[in-house]
């Protein structure tokens, strides 16, 4: 079993039931969120142990977030409870853009975004098998971001997903800080995506992208939607198409395909095929409201693949 540890914020997703601008939504299902919780849960679902650090409040919502992290089988005794709120976000799906989910936060000033270097225990960061955060994390406070850098500091098997939240920051500060944490801390695994590859460097075809971003990372995930995903390494490339399924609600697809990968690359899979059932992971978490209920365990990715391989 390997031991990924992650960095970041929980947060409690308030997800409309209804589609439509949420002045009108009457109805909202609760969930626990955030990129590197959802990361840590695929990891966790596909065989292998994932630790969580971060802060969550003294509150009802804390409490929800650390119970759940546990009953998933994450390693909840390192987040720290602090005097304020544990960050929420409400998703309003479908509108003005069709199968299109926009987040709204309520995040300031949040018990998570005081995320500080001093929550880091060294050795366990030292000792892990992988350091995972995200954009997110850099960008919610300048504590938040100095505790990423020392994390990276201790540990040369690094793990990064762009996640650029152009509510969080704007595309040039995005763009600065990430590319600093690269210069200073390449990469073991690179996730991203089209749109954030393009904030980075300036091209949105992925192949041009990737050349640009292949100085930082060993290995580079680029997602594309629907279509599917590409990684990239030592001069080659594999291509996973993506599944037609009914589609709820996109938000967390990408790290639940992120997570799944990063569990079976570690595990001891070649890329291809983690990628191939990583797509999967991101199928699967689309059709439904929530990022972490249906992060799939291998079995379950197995069975989808038999069934669509008929
Ligand atoms: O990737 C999914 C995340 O965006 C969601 O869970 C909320 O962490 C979140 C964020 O900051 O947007």
């Amino acid at each position: 079993m390997k031991t990924m540890v992650t960095l970041g914020e929980i947060l409690i997703e308030l997800n409309a039931l209804t589609s439509g601008p949420l002045r009108n939504v009457n109805y909202f299902e609760k969930h626990v969120a955030g990129s590197e919780a959802n990361y840590c849960v695929a990891f966790v679902m596909t065989g292998n142990k994932c630790v969580y650090l971060g802060r969550v409040g003294n509150d009802e919502f804390g409490k929800n977030a650390v119970e759940w992290l546990r009953g998933k089988g994450v390693i909840v005794d390192k987040i720290k409870i602090d005097p304020n709120p544990t960050g929420i976000f409400f998703i309003q799906r479908d509108y003005p853009i069709p199968l299109h989910s926009e987040s709204i936060y309520y995040r300031k000033g949040s018990a998570g975004s005081k995320l500080s270097p001093e929550d880091i225990e060294e050795d366990l960061v030292r000792e892990a098998d992988l350091v995972h955060s995200t954009g997110i994390t850099l960008a919610i406070s300048s504590s938040a971001k100095d505790t990423v850098f020392k994390a990276f500091s201790l540990n040369r098997e690094r793990s990064f997903d762009t996640n650029i939240r152009l509510k969080l920051w704007s595309p040039d500060e995005a763009r600065r800080n990430i590319i600093e944490l690269f210069k200073e801390y390449p990469l073991k695994f690179l996730i991203t995506d089209v749109d954030d590859a393009s904030i980075l460097v300036g091209r949105s075809d992925p192949d041009e992208a990737v050349r640009l971003l292949r100085e930082y990372a060993d290995v580079i995930v680029m997602k594309q939607g629907p279509r599917g995903a590409s990684v990239y390494y030592d001069g080659g490339k594999y291509f996973a198409h993506g599944y037609s399924v009914p589609v709820v609600d996109v938000v967390g697809a990408g790290d639940a395909l992120g997570g799944t990968f990063l569990s079976l690359v570690m595990s001891g899979y070649p890329l291809d095929k983690a990628l191939d059932y990583a797509i999967v992971s991101s199928t699967l978490n689309v059709m439904i409201r929530g990022d972490q209920e249906n992060l799939p365990s291998l079995q379950d990715i197995e069975a989808f693949l038999r069934e669509m391989n008929k």
